[in-house]
């Protein structure tokens, strides 16, 4: 497990490393190049043995509570602030296939300045947001994170699928929790919060819920707003260009047949002879149907 993390984190050290130890066989065989998740989606599938999710959420949210309790440390009841990366790495059996799951917590006050790199989440296979499900102002930290994290992706390429996890699930949840963080699961497109109490060990599958929508890397992805937007804009400059071209080959048809058959003007002649632009075609098309009169 710690040759897969320092792998995933470090590729190049781990080749020196295993060159270091005398590692009889060709060492870039030890490691396996996977494709990058842009084709993982296009495929719709993805054949890694090895994830990385991002654990993103406001302070105090469980984060950390999270991580320790996936390599079997007890539950800390005393609130220590992580300051910088924390990992932890485990193996999960999805029930015949195992696969390793990285799990790395981003602390709250560095997310700003993780995602000021352009190639911030190209890591990142999957992104769970932590919110304390007993307050409301954690939530909407955690929303806020998730809305950020996904308009990142969404201008980057680096789309993933994002959970959202409600920690602490045996306090008292604050009145409107359930309403309003499935409200923004609905909006966004992905799966329903998943309700967890570290302090209790109830994870309800979180983890193999994790690895699973780490396969599938064209779902849950959060589609925002402005995502939306930038879709249908694309969309419509597509439908356009379509028709444009659409209009060309039909005008050039008719001009075709419109010409007398006396006269030789092939049709990939005419074809190369106008471009794109709609208002030319309807002149040509007029110009070369008074000449054929
Ligand atoms: N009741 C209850 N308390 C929890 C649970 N999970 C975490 N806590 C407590 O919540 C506090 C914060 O937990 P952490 O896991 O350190 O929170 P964090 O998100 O890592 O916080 P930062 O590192 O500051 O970002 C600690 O006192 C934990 O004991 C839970 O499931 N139930
Ligand atoms: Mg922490």
């Amino acid at each position: 497990m710690q040759w897969a993390l320092m792998t995933l984190l470090d590729p190049i050290y781990s080749v020196e490393n295993l060159i270091y130890i005398g590692y009889a066989g060709d060492p870039s065989s030890a490691i396996r190049l996977t494709r990058r998740r842009r084709l993982d989606r296009k495929k719709q599938q993805s054949d890694r043995n090895v994830y990385q999710c991002f654990v993103f959420g406001p302070k105090e949210a469980g984060k950390s509570a999270i991580l320790n309790s996936f390599i079997g440390r007890p539950f800390p009841e005393e609130y220590q602030s992580t300051t910088g990366d924390q990992y932890a790495v485990n193996v999960v059996d999805l029930g015949g296939a195992k696969k390793s799951l990285v799990l790395r917590e981003i602390p709250e006050d560095e997310v700003k300045k993780l995602l000021s790199s352009k190639d911030a989440l190209a890591d990142c296979d999957i992104a769970i947001f932590v919110h304390d499900s007993s307050h409301e102002a954690s939530w909407k930290r955690a929303a806020d994170l998730l809305v950020d994290v996904a308009s990142h992706g969404e201008a980057t390429g680096y789309e993933m699928p994002c959970l959202i996890v409600a920690a602490k699930d045996d306090l008292e949840p604050y009145l409107t929790e359930i309403q309003d963080s499935t409200r923004v699961s609905q909006d966004l497109g992905i799966e329903a919060p998943i309700p967890i109490s570290t302090k209790l060990g109830d994870f309800s599958n979180l983890f193999r819920r994790i690895v699973n929508a780490a396969e599938h890397p064209h779902l849950s992805i959060p589609e925002t707003e402005a995502g939306r937007s930038r879709k249908q804009y694309h969309r419509l400059v597509n439908r356009s260009l379509m028709f444009v071209s659409g209009l060309k080959f039909m005008l050039s048809f008719r001009t075709y047949t419109l010409l007398p058959s006396c006269q030789t003007f092939p049709l990939e002649e005419h074809l190369r002879a106008i471009d794109f632009d709609p208002l030319r075609y309807y002149l040509d098309f007029n110009d070369l149907e008074r000449s054929s009169r």
